[in-house]
């Protein structure tokens, strides 16, 4: 008999006590494995609440997306599971689709799933005007330099671990997210999207709600472009030049 895919989730979390038990309570059972969330030096009961609805809880005092995504793949590496599931703490996303977000996974169709809010149903106001404008820009761009075929950002995404593990992530803010993207897509790692639905979050805003988190979220965003589609190129014009290969990839 197929052993079954063991799944671990990861949630980074930073002061979302009044959504975290719903976001762990409605992850469908017995898919996963181990659910862990990753509290990013939160100063309500996050981390009560989430320890209560059945999660793992791990601390990350340094602040950041990114920060608090490599504590959880540290974590994973001492439990070594099949597939990890990144989600968000603030009920935005509907754990409840995970089952069809690990799918293409599990039926060996795919490395890399993820979760698209511009292809499933959003909630009017769940995603900000600010939100869908740097989304639709950074896929744009990414089409563009690598010719890959996103249409989002979104934070809910499975990923085969071990293949997680060889991007060798690094960010630890909020460039987190595409970063994931354009290595998964120079590693050529298969990747496809399923549509998942988006609603507007409980609790406080912290990113795309507030102008300095669209600021310094906008901006690391296109950084992180740069960094992985310009500069590259500069090097491999450079690396042309001195020898008949050129540069290779990522
Ligand atoms: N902003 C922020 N979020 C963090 C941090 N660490 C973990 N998180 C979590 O990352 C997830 C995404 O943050 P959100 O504030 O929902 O960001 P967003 O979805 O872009 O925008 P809003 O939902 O409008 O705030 C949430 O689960 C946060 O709790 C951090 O240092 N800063
Ligand atoms: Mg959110």
């Amino acid at each position: 008999m197929e052993t079954p895919m063991r799944i671990l989730v990861i949630i980074p979390a930073f002061n979302e006590a009044r959504s975290i038990g719903r976001v762990v309570g409605d992850i469908p059972a017995g898919l996963v494995e181990e659910v862990v969330v990753v509290n990013n030096a939160s100063t309500d009961e996050t981390e009560a609440n989430a320890r209560a609805a059945g999660a793992t809880v791990l601390r990350e005092p340094r602040r950041g997306y990114g920060h608090a995504c490599l504590r959880g793949i540290a974590y994973a590496r001492e439990k070594n599971p099949d597939v990890v599931v990144f989600l968000d703490g603030d009920y935005s996303d509907h754990p409840e689709e995970m089952t069809a977000l690990v799918a293409p996974i599990l039926r060996d169709e795919a490395d890399f799933v993820i979760g698209s809010r511009m292809l499933g149903e959003r909630e009017p106001g769940a995603m900000l005007p600010q939100a869908l404008f740097g989304n639709r820009l950074a896929c744009f761009l990414m089409r563009l330099l690598w010719g890959a075929r996103f249409t989002d950002l979104g934070p809910f995404r499975a990923i085969r671990f071990s293949d997680l593990l060889a991007l060798e992530m690094e960010d630890q803010t909020f460039g987190w997210t595409i970063e994931m993207q354009i290595k998964a897509v120079l590693a050529g790692l298969r990747t496809t999207e399923t549509p998942v639905s988006y609603r507007k979050r409980v609790g406080v805003s912290k990113i795309t709600g507030t102008v300095s988190g669209s600021v310094k979220a906008s901006a690391k965003i296109l950084w992180t472009i740069a960094k992985y589609g310009v500069m590259p190129r500069r090097r491999r014009r450079r690396a042309s030049k001195k020898s008949p290969s050129g540069f290779q990839g990522s």
